[in-house]
C-alpha cells in the first residue's frame, strides 16, 4: 500500500496535506515532514500543509495558504472521520485522496487508505513511509516526526510497541539529531499554565462511579489568560490518580461557539461514547464538542455508567 500511495503522489503536481481540527502534535508535526520531504523529493512539485495552526505549535514549523488547481490530490493524515478534516474547500474538488492515519476506521475517504492501529502515531507511519519508499529525509524532518510521535505516545509510554522502537532508532542512527533539545521545547511550561493545572487539581469534581470533571468557563480562562485549548492539552497529566477511572475537561469556547472536552480512561472505552458527542478518537483518549453545558451533564452520565459497567465486569471476572 505504502509504494502505491508513492505511486499516486508521483502523478500529481499539486499536493496539499490536511490533518483534524483542534491541532495537536502529531496531527500538524506528520503534515510539516511529509511536506517538507515530498518538497524535497520533488522540487517541481507545489506541496502544501493546510488547517488552522497554533501559536503554541511554532516550533514544529509553519503551514500554508491553500491553493489548488484541477488537478490537485489532497492527502489527509491522522483523521479517520471526515467530519474532522481541517480544509475550507469541498473534497469533491481534489482529484484524488490519500488517507494515512493510526486511528480506529472511521468513514471511508477513498481506495488509497493505509491505516496502522498498532502504530504509535502518525508520525511513526510517516518514519517508516518515507524510509519504505526512499523519500528524502533530513535532520530536520527526523526531528518534526520525533517530536510528533514522542507528543502522542507521552514520550513512548502510550501505544509503544517494538516497531516504534526500531524505526525510532534507526532514525536516530541515520540523522543524529539533539533530542535533548527536543525534549527542552517539550517540557518547558509557562508559568500561566502551570498555576491554571493547579486550579484544575484543586477544582476537579468526582462522582462516585471515579469519573473525574471539571467546566472552565470563558471567564477562568481570562483569569488564568490561558486558551481554550490549554484544559484539553493538559488531560494527560492527571493519569494514574487513584481513584479516578475516567477523567475530562469540559471548555467553553467562545469563539468557535462551542464547548471542547477531551477524555481520558484507564478503564473502560470511551471514543463510541465520544461519537454520540460530535466527536471520536481513540479507545481510552478522545474529544467531543458539545452545544451546551447540559450536554456535558449527560456526557458525565453516560461516563459514570460505562465506568460502573466496566468496574462491575471486572469484579465478575475476578480480577
Ligand atoms: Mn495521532
Amino acid at each position: 500500500m505504502l509504494k502505491k500511495i508513492l505511486k499516486e503522489i508521483k502523478k500529481y503536481e499539486t499536493i496539499v496535506i490536511a490533518r483534524h481540527i483542534g491541532v495537536d502534535p502529531d496531527a500538524f508535526a506528520s503534515q510539516v515532514a511529509l511536506r517538507d520531504s515530498l518538497r524535497l523529493s520533488f522540487p517541481n512539485k507545489k506541496v502544501m500543509a493546510v488547517g488552522t495552526g497554533s501559536n503554541k505549535f511554532n516550533y514544529i514549523g509553519k503551514l500554508d495558504k491553500l491553493e489548488m488547481d484541477d488537478k490537485t490530490l489532497l492527502i489527509v493524515l491522522d483523521t479517520p472521520d471526515i467530519r474532522r478534516i481541517d480544509i475550507s474547500k469541498d473534497l469533491k474538488e481534489f482529484k484524488s485522496i490519500i488517507k494515512i492515519d493510526h486511528h480506529p476506521f472511521v468513514d471511508k475517504l477513498s481506495d488509497l487508505e493505509y491505516i496502522d492501529t498498532k502504530a504509535s502515531s502518525t508520525c511513526e507511519i510517516i518514519m517508516k513511509f518515507l524510509d519504505e519508499v526512499g523519500l528524502t529525509c533530513n535532520e530536520e524532518i527526523a526531528e518534526v516526526l520525533y517530536m510528533g510521535l514522542i507528543a502522542d505516545t507521552n514520550r513512548f509510554f502510550n501505544s509503544t510497541t517494538p516497531d516504534t522502537f526500531s524505526i525510532v532508532s534507526k532514525y536516530l542512527r541515520k540523522y543524529k539529531f539533539n533530542m535533548k533539545e527536543i525534549y527542552q521545547k517539550f517540557y518547558l511550561r509557562d508559568l500561566k499554565e502551570v498555576r491554571f493545572e493547579g486550579y484544575i487539581s484543586e477544582n476537579m469534581v468526582v462522582t462516585e462511579d471515579k469519573v473525574g470533571y471539571i467546566k472552565i468557563t470563558d471567564k477562568l480562562l481570562k483569569k488564568f489568560e490561558v486558551d481554550a485549548a490549554a484544559p484539553g492539552n493538559m488531560v494527560n497529566d492527571f493519569n494514574f490518580i487513584d481513584g479516578i477511572v475516567v477523567w475530562l475537561t469540559i471548555t467553553e469556547d467562545i469563539k468557535n461557539e462551542i464547548i471542547r472536552v477531551s477524555i481520558r480512561s484507564r478503564g473502560p472505552e470511551i471514543n463510541k461514547i465520544a461519537e454520540n458527542y460530535a466527536g471520536g478518537g481513540h479507545k481510552y483518549a478522545s474529544g467531543a464538542r458539545l452545544k451546551t453545558m447540559k450536554e456535558a451533564d449527560k456526557l458525565i452520565t453516560d461516563l459514570n455508567k460505562a465506568v460502573r459497567d466496566y468496574l462491575d465486569k471486572e469484579e465478575g471476572n475476578g480480577n
